[in-house]
């Protein structure tokens, strides 16, 4: 029955909340939901899940060749899948609707090295929301130690179809690999489309459609998802293709397939040469395994204060949505949305403000740029449409964040 996991005295408001989206499209952040779907955690966090294995992260820059680090970036990036969406169904029971960042939102992070491995470097993290309509956030993950840096924004573009929401991710990430003796090696992540199930219900889930890709470093990997009732009739599948890129290969037919499901197990189901594949593969079980979730603990991000005195500043997230969150998660939703319109009214009258002023917000770490060279030099490996994108350059020299830099020394 319509709304059977939502507490009955919201099926109502659910219902409505229903109709509402099932006409309506564009930025969803604004629409009021139910309490029940409200989680306490705003977007700004969710760069986060990029980085939950910073080992496997890490690994990406011992790969000693182009085909093994080709290996080691899908198996990075598939690992990160089952926390970016589907944690939140195992932590609070369903995908619930995050808290919409206001302009100029930060969120400052890192991922201590283990005590067992202190090469592995620390990472660290850093997030900004740098548009508020429509929302972009826009991140920076490192690894200085290991010359890794993942710059990336984020947005979504949402429909209603066949009682799922779909959500077109807009946006693109740039992994960079620093090598000591020889150029930097980047590669463009494109970002999978999201449906969202279960609304009928009231207990949301993502499956994952499309293809996403990730090009460069002398080859092209494209990552086809298909969900319940496709293929292999199971939930979250992938079958992802890694092969040279155009012009690249040589004589030599270089072709790994790798299939399975992103939140459980996957495995080589073909694969031409012995040593890449040597440099990620897992055992199990007498398997061949390319990734197995339950074999490598995910690691939280330790979030950071981004004053410089181990506090925070009133536009980090955590310190801005404190009393928001606080009411969330004890059930006070008077106090949550009492706390919220504050935030809002706020937001309201700093515009008013600014543009009274003639002034625009002062972004603090990045910079608005209307193409990015990498996407388009990249992008034409598989003639991505739309050929070219907008993208946040990270202004280096601008406001350090002391706290970040301690964390990286
Ligand atoms: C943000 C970027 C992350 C991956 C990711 C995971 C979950 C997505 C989120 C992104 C964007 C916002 C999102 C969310 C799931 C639900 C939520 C689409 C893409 C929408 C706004 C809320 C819908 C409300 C229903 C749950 C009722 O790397």
């Amino acid at each position: 029955a319509v709304g059977e996991a939502v507490p009955a005295a919201q099926r109502g408001s659910w219902s409505s909340f229903l109709k509402s989206i099932a006409s309506f499209s564009g930025d969803l952040s604004s629409l009021t939901a139910p309490p029940f779907i409200l989680s306490p955690v705003s977007l700004t966090e969710f760069p986060a899940y990029w980085c939950e294995h910073p080992d496997i992260f890490a690994a990406i820059a011992d790969a000693p060749d182009d085909e093994s680090r080709a290996l080691a970036v899908l198996k990075w990036f598939i690992c990160t899948l089952k926390g970016q969406y589907t944690s939140r169904n195992e932590s609070m029971g369903s995908e619930k609707k995050p808290l919409n960042p206001v302009l100029g939102e930060l969120f400052y992070g890192h991922w201590p090295p283990p005590a067992s491995n202190p090469k592995q470097g620390t990472t660290t993290l850093l997030v900004e929301q740098v548009s508020h309509h429509p929302p972009i956030t826009a991140y920076v993950i490192e690894n200085k130690s290991k010359g890794l840096r993942l710059t990336g924004h984020n947005a979504q573009k949402t429909s209603f179809s066949a009682g799922s929401i779909i959500v077109k991710q807009i946006g693109h990430a740039v992994l960079t690999v620093s090598r000591p003796s020889s150029s930097p090696v980047q590669y463009l992540l494109t970002l999978p489309k999201l449906r969202i199930d279960g609304l009928w219900y009231g207990s949301p889930y993502i499956e994952l459609a499309e293809t996403s890709y990730i090009l460069g470093g002398g080859f092209v990997t494209a990552i086809e998802y298909k969900g319940k009732g496709y293929f292999s009739g199971k939930s979250h599948t992938f079958k992802a293709t890694v092969t040279p890129a155009p012009g690249m290969g040589g004589a030599a037919k270089v072709e790994h397939v790798v299939e399975g499901t992103w939140h459980e197990r996957s495995k080589f189901v073909k694969s031409s040469g012995g040593s890449a594949k040597a440099h990620v593969l897992q055992r199990a079980n007498g398997e061949e395994l390319f990734h197995d979730v339950a074999a490598d603990g995910k690691l939280e991000v330790t979030a950071l204060g981004g004053d410089g005195t181990g506090g925070m500043s009133e536009f980090e997230t955590r310190k801005l949505w404190a009393a928001v969150a606080k009411g969330i998660r004890e059930g006070d939703f008077e106090t949550a949305s009492r706390e919220k319109s504050r935030i809002e009214n706020d937001q309201r009258q700093r515009r008013r403000d600014e543009a009274a002023a003639g002034s625009t917000w002062p972004l603090k770490h990045f910079v608005p740029e209307e193409s990015d060279p990498v996407y388009e030099r990249l992008a034409r490996l598989v003639k991505l449409t739309p050929p070219t994108e907008d993208f946040y350059v990270f202004q280096e020299n601008w406001p350090a964040v002391p706290v970040l830099q301690q964390a990286q020394n």
